[in-house]
């Protein structure tokens, strides 16, 4: 038996909006199209943006996926047959056949494993042994033999000790057995004998360890008594004397015949790792167990080749590196994005729609229109974040005509206005008016600068306007201030870009001289306009170390 098949939908790592909302509604339409068990997925944490527009459209946030490697509980699924440690290995036996299995895990009373017993060495147990003495000997217990030859216990001495003892039968005449019975090891002897009172007195006499009497005899209670005082346990069964002589031999407690040195697989451990210590390791099969060291089931190599239950649709990438972690290990079903085509190879034929527009959810829309479904008021909203997400608002130069043509659509269908609710959404994802203090604002992407032996240290934020900027830009300037005074610092200061205009302010906190030095025109004190810089790193960094260098 093998789990149904899970079908996810799931964008790229580092989620964004187009990616997440994409993966939602595509879910949505294969369903209606009546394909099975899907369900969209995300491959990380939400952005800002992303939750803004779930909690919005009051929309569940999708199913965290971290990997998608095949793990041992998505292919051993079976029911597992057990065997507690104090049944006989009759029991065993019984198991194996009944099941049609080789291997039987043994466990306590908490279903905890003891060990793993295979048919192979319970077999050998018995059939191996070909000296008189090896076939005689017995590792049982009282209780075991009680147990397995569903007999009653009329006398008992030490019942739950578990001993090496002799099997015999007492099939003499009176004055022979009198003579055998004085020269064996009677303390670690077992005896069966029938409905005879004087070879059951004359073993008890003896003071064997066991005296098993077969075919439902009587024992006469000053017997019963005899045998108390010489310490002789007494069990009775209606087997007949052949079969509690087969079914003794067969009374050994399996948990006597486990080493505890099984191999042990988890549930959620990677099947790979599986592989290689079933492979490897020279055992036959894993205990599988659960969180509570529980016994589960049972992997064996033939688990190994068995498919994942779990299927991919990607949705806003088609590279492997930028999937979901075991993306390569599972079977990829469909393939919808915008973006160029990377490495990508499958075993057979796939559903691959690949379009440059400016957004997946573009995509979506438009195939759901295709196929003649109308997205519902929620699923169209999240389809026009996407868009308006990954086009900027339909600014962004990978804007075609069918973004702005879906737009409209998905305007009309969700009842979001595109400029008043585009302008929430891009709010919403400012780091700005995110309530950072000021201090982490100026620290989450920050560089220090080596100008002779003065340090730069500059922060950048991206923004998609400067609204949220300019209520909190003496709060910021203050900060870098403060920032400076403590690193000391010859410039402290925060590149604020607007990544829709593609221009930044500088915010600073440096010497008496900058204004004169720095060469951008001043918007307000210690604020630079930098028209077109978007890079610290090529635009910004070059021109200040030149500057600095000149002035030093
Ligand atoms: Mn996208």
């Amino acid at each position: 038996m093998t789990l149904p098949a899970q079908i996810y939908v799931i964008g790229h790592r580092n989620p964004d909006t187009d990616s997440v909302c994409s993966a939602i509604a595509y879910a949505d339409l294969r369903r209606r199209q009546g394909l099975k068990n899907v369900r969209p997925a995300r491959a990380g944490t939400l952005n800002r943006q992303t939750e803004f527009v779930l909690d919005h459209l009051q929309y569940p946030v999708p199913e965290l996926l971290t990997d998608v490697y095949p793990r041992v509980r998505d292919v051993v699924t079976e029911q597992v047959v057990t065997v507690s440690g104090e049944a006989p290995l009759a029991e065993a036996l019984k198991q194996y056949h009944q099941h049609n299995i080789r291997m039987l895990p043994v466990v306590d009373v908490d279903n905890c494993a003891l060990g793993m017993l295979l048919l192979k060495k319970a077999s050998e147990q018995f059939l191996l042994p070909d000296a008189a003495e090896d076939l005689r000997c017995v590792h049982v217990s009282v209780n075991a033999i009680v147990r397995c030859l569903r007999a009653k216990l009329l006398c008992s001495y030490e019942a739950d000790s578990l001993e090496h003892l002799d099997l015999y039968v007492g099939g003499r005449s009176t004055g022979a057995f009198q003579q055998w019975v004085g020269n064996i090891a009677s303390r670690r002897s077992i005896l069966i004998a029938g409905d005879r009172p004087h070879i059951q007195r004359m073993a008890i006499e003896a003071g064997v360890r066991v005296l098993i009497v077969s075919g439902g005899s009587v024992v006469s209670p000053d017997l019963i008594d005899l045998a108390r005082r010489h310490r002789v346990s007494v069990v009775s069964s209606t087997f007949d004397t052949a079969s509690c002589s087969w079914l003794t031999r067969l009374a050994t407690p399996v948990r006597s015949l486990v080493d505890g040195s099984f191999l042990s697989a988890r549930r959620d451990d990677l099947l790979d790792d599986l592989r290689t210590k079933l492979l490897h390791g020279g055992h036959a099969g894993a205990i599988v167990l659960d969180d509570e060291d529980r016994v589960s089931g049972v992997a064996t190599k033939s688990h190994l080749i068995r498919k994942s239950p779990l299927q991919l649709i990607l949705v806003d990438h088609n590279e492997l590196s930028q999937a979901v972690p075991g993306a390569d290990k599972v079977e990829i079903l469909e393939v919808v994005d915008h973006h160029r085509l990377g490495n990508f190879h499958t075993d057979t034929p796939i559903h691959f729609i690949n379009q440059p527009l400016g957004s997946t959810c573009t995509l979506v829309a438009r195939l759901f229109r295709q196929s003649g479904h109308q997205p519902d008021e929620k699923i169209a909203g999240l389809l026009l974040s996407g868009l308006l997400s990954d086009t900027v608002l339909l600014k962004s130069p990978t804007t075609t005509d069918v973004d702005r043509d879906i737009a409209e659509w998905l305007s009309t269908l969700s009842g979001l206005d595109l400029d008043q609710y585009g302008a929430e959404l891009f709010a919403s994802g400012s780091v700005i008016a995110s309530g950072q203090s000021a201090r982490q604002l100026i620290l989450g992407d920050f560089k220090e600068y080596q100008v002779e032996s003065d340090t730069l240290g500059l922060g950048q934020v991206e923004v998609v306007n400067l609204h949220s900027f300019q209520q909190r830009k003496e709060e910021l300037l203050a900060e870098l201030a403060r920032l400076r005074d403590e690193k000391g610092y010859l410039l402290a200061a925060l590149l604020v870009t607007d990544i829709v205009e593609g221009n930044s302010l500088l915010v600073t906190s440096g010497p008496n001289e900058l204004p004169y030095m720095i060469r951008y025109p001043q918007v307000e004190k210690n604020i630079y306009r930098l028209n077109g810089v978007l890079s610290r790193k090529k635009q910004l960094v070059p021109h200040l170390l030149k500057v600095f260098k000149v002035a030093g």
